[in-house]
């Protein structure tokens, strides 16, 4: 037996509104105390709201969704209040009274999920939809939404198992081969879409966790500087001292619509101080797992200081010579071949005397050209991909496959890897995991 739960939708505080959800058996018991019945479904109606023990909380709209046609499947009622801390506190007290339960974040969505309301893909949606900083975030998590291609693909697959199947249970020879037949065209359509899913999944994941752009160089070379330049603010500390940053220093910024992060890194050399050396090595960690690494490079040096990094230089990374201002040193020329060489693409500058504006613009070419483009991503999470390989590894077995009976096998394993995407044969932790990022209300 479930229990009823509540919980305020709208954000705390002082607002012209607030809403509130309930949602479980309880819900129109609920209406009959607070809001004198349950009004006609689905139609907002306008009631007066009173506690347990009749005193007035608010005049407000009562919606009355019965089960299963709400958004948990459950009985659900809304409040819509006026927006007071006090009137939001007297409606809560009054639905604690009545033995309702606050709700665990996630919580309405989770039942939505176990109710069959929506699949696991489609509630990781709901959740990426509210944590949305960028429409382009947005507009993927609305398509993951309206369009759930894995349960597509899924169903498919499960379409095309019936007809291997047939063709072991039945094996008169002409129906044979022309389920199988039908089957296999499934099984290749499908799977040039899942190859889509997988081929687009990386960009999926930028678009929804941010591009994430290292900073890195010798110290002193201006990567504060240019980090300060991009925000518009003084988010790292500069000085002229060699080896001022120690930590990485991470930004969120929105460039050409989609999200970024930024990391500010200390300087790379060698060095005996303890907290300095692992502000290095944090930043050629943070380096390697970037999306793109910007070698900042200070054009006036003369110390060969700016290869020491342990990483490599990847085509398509960004070099900035930076002190444009200042006398070129005898490292300039070097790093120009070598960036060159390597596949950089190189852009001369001062930040301190003109700023940030060129980078900027470099990196908005940058994100546009790896991020714009196409349908929005089928896959968007690490699980997802992971799920799709599997599956079509699967698939690809199973159309070598001579044998029907063996087809069957792999057909299977395929089904369940999309399957575990969805979350049809999740195990319990799976799906604690993805619901307790979610906010309480939702
Ligand atoms: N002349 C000149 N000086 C600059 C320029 N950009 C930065 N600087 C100076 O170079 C020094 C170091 O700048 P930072 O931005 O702190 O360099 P950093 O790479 O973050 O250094 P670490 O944190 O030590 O690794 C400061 O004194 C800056 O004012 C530039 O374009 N021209
Ligand atoms: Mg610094």
């Amino acid at each position: 037996m479930t229990d009823t739960i509540f919980a305020l939708a709208t954000a705390p505080g002082r607002a012209a509104l607030a809403v509130v959800r309930v949602s479980g058996p309880e819900a129109e018991r609920v209406l009959r105390v607070i809001a004198r019945g349950a009004p006609t479904p689905r139609r907002a109606t306008l009631r007066g709201l009173q506690g347990v023990e009749g005193k007035p909380i608010d005049k407000g709209l009562v919606l009355w969704f019965p089960g299963p046609s709400s958004y948990t499947g459950e009985d659900c009622a809304e409040f819509h209040l006026h927006g007071g801390i006090a009137v939001v506190d007297s409606l809560i007290n009054a639905l604690l009274d009545l033995g309702l339960r606050l709700a665990e974040p996630g919580e309405f969505t989770r039942r939505a999920f176990e109710h069959g309301k929506l699949d696991l893909v489609q509630a990781e949606a709901v959740a990426d939809l509210i944590d949305a900083e960028t429409a382009a975030q947005a507009m993927q998590a609305v398509r993951q939404l309206e369009s759930p291609a894995m349960a597509r693909w899924r169903e498919r697959l499960i379409e095309a198992l019936a007809y291997f199947e047939a063709a072991v249970d039945f094996p008169d020879e002409d129906l044979q081969t022309d389920t199988v037949e039908q089957a296999r065209y499934t099984l290749r359509d499908v799977l040039r879409e899942i190859r889509r899913g997988i081929g687009d999944a990386e960009r999926g994941r930028r678009i929804r966790e941010g591009y994430r752009i290292a900073l890195i160089g010798a110290p002193n070379a201006g990567k504060s500087s240019l980090l300060n330049g991009l925000l518009g603010r003084d988010a790292a500390i500069v000085t002229a001292t060699p080896g001022t940053t120690r930590d990485v220093i991470e930004a969120p910024l929105i460039i050409a619509g989609y999200k970024v992060l930024v990391a500010d890194t200390a300087g790379v050399r060698d060095t005996d101080d303890e907290i300095e050396a692992e502000g290095v090595r944090r930043a050629e960690a943070w380096a390697r797992d970037a999306d793109l690494r910007v070698w900042v490079v200070d054009g006036s040096a003369s110390d060969g200081s700016w290869r020491r990094a342990k990483l490599e230089i990847r085509a398509g990374d960004l070099c900035v010579l930076n002190k444009s201002d200042l006398p070129p040193g005898a490292d300039a020329a070097g790093v120009l071949a070598e960036a060159e060489a390597a596949g950089m693409r190189i852009l001369s500058l001062s930040v301190a005397s003109a700023g940030a504006d060129d980078v900027r613009s470099w990196l908005e070419n940058r994100v546009i050209e790896v991020l714009a483009g196409g349908e929005a991503p089928a896959a968007t999470r690490r699980r997802h991909r992971d799920g799709l390989l599997e599956a079509a590894d699967q698939i690809e077995a199973a159309l070598v496959q001579m044998e029907p009976e063996l087809a069957v096998e792999n057909l299977r394993l395929a089904i369940r890897a999309l399957g575990r995407i969805v979350g049809s044969v999740n195990p319990e932790a799976v799906l604690d995991r993805v619901f307790a990022t979610f906010c309480i209300g939702k």
